[in-house]
């Protein structure tokens, strides 16, 4: 196909090992991707040479350490195209960058009675933050639903908003249904009404290139561990004209300008956001991470997940009983499904015997689930890694966990 997938599964050595004595097909991209040694041997290069706590030390590996964390960010700037590196918060994660919006958001623009936008498809990260926020300053939760084939119509979001709407979230890439929404429409909708949008890129940065000034959304918010980088990192990215207005959301050490008892000022962006010690090794390891992307493509691994999606879905509709959920046609690597007569949850043990990893149940979104009236799916979701013949081996093991039924 596009890529030398052969020598690219090299730089992965966990993908060559077997699982109950059979080759690993690992499929569950969806809730973590694998590290390529170059992200891995980053890390250990970091502990190894340059640690020490940064932006507080004259000495000479506290510089060499800021300096990393802040090439970093420049590294992270230019994979979204944010036309500052001030725009780029490091958090713990797409949940936390997502509980930062929501706490400093609603404590500073929202009134009790304001209304915030989400839609039935979000994960629970963009469904809690709101809702605690909604029991500490009175917002109000508008909830757009999904139409036929795990859809979001466009002018169903126009007639949720009001006069007291403040923000509309939305998840670019389902993490359940795989549906790619509309999000540059979302976000000109928004902009029509006044209304800033949030964009949850967790499922969507390590699939397809994105240009924030292009896609002009004032919050993106995406996790590292899902872009090939190590876990306990993500990103905040905001319209520096929205993280100037916004509070902290933490406060302690790195966040502050001047401290005494009565009162204190606050550091310039983005330290404003990231109190305490960030992960420096973290942050390099994910700028380790992005160029390991580059260096592939995101055009070439767009193509050839693409590529994936299509064959995977034309070879499971084969077998008798497939009900595949979510039908959009435009999707990105997710696949998810039910066998008839078949629990999820048995169904994958079974897989996971054949040393087949995929993820069952819910995926984190209850709220979708009731809506389309299931338990829960089997879910197979893709990396640039993955091959033909590992979905072949999915089919395969599917068909032979049914005939046990
Ligand atoms: N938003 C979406 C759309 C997600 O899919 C996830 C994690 C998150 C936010 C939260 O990311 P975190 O890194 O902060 O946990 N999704 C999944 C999943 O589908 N299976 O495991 C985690």
């Amino acid at each position: 196909m596009y890529l030398n997938i052969e020598k690219i599964r090299k730089d992965f050595p966990i993908l060559a090992q077997n699982v109950y004595g059979k080759p690993l097909v690992y499929l569950d991209n969806a809730a973590t991707t694998q590290k390529p040694l170059s992200v891995i041997r980053k890390i250990e290069e970091v502990y190894s040479t340059i640690n020490a706590n940064i932006h507080r030390g004259v000495h000479h590996l506290s510089q060499l350490a800021t300096e990393s964390h802040e090439e970093a960010r420049k590294t992270v700037q230019r994979y979204i195209h944010a036309s500052s590196a001030n725009e780029i918060v490091f958090t713990h994660g797409a949940t936390e960058s997502i509980n930062l919006v929501a706490g400093s958001f609603c404590r500073s623009q929202c009134k009790p009675g304001d209304e915030i936008i989400i839609t039935t498809m979000e994960h629970h990260a963009n469904i809690i933050p709101w809702q605690i926020q909604r029991d500490i300053t009175g917002v109000e939760l508008k909830i757009v639903p999904i139409i036929e084939k795990g859809e979001i119509h466009v002018e169903d979001i126009e007639e949720h908003i009001s006069s007291r709407t403040r923000l509309i979230s939305i998840a670019h890439v389902s993490n359940v249904l795989g549906t790619v929404n509309p999000v540059a429409d979302v976000i000109r909708l928004g902009h029509n009404y006044n209304v800033p949008v949030l964009i949850d890129a967790a499922q969507s940065v390590q699939h397809f290139p994105i240009d924030v000034q292009t896609l002009d959304c004032d919050f993106l918010v995406f996790s590292s561990h899902k872009m090939y980088g190590p876990t306990g990192v993500g990103v905040l990215y905001g319209k520096e004209i929205w993280l100037d207005k916004l509070p902290p959301y933490q406060g302690g050490g790195e966040m502050i300008a001047h401290v005494t008892f009565e009162k204190t000022t606050f550091n310039g962006l983005p330290f404003k956001f990231e109190a305490g010690t960030p992960d420096y090794v973290g942050s390099t390891a994910l700028g380790e991470a992005i160029r390991y992307i580059e260096n592939i493509g995101l055009e070439n691994i767009r193509r050839y997940e693409e590529h994936l999606l299509c064959y995977a879905t034309e070879k499971l509709s084969q077998i008798e009983g497939m009900q595949i959920i979510g039908t959009s046609e435009h999707k990105s690597s997710v696949l998810s499904f039910l066998v008839k007569g078949i629990h999820p949850y048995d169904m994958g043990m079974l897989l996971d015997r054949l040393g087949i990893a995929v993820r069952t149940g819910h995926h984190c979104a209850q709220p979708l689930m009731d809506a389309l009236g299931i338990e829960g799916t089997l879910r197979a979701s893709f990396a640039f890694y993955n091959t033909e013949e590992e979905i072949d081996a999915l089919a395969a093991g599917i068909e032979k966990v049914a005939k046990m039924f």
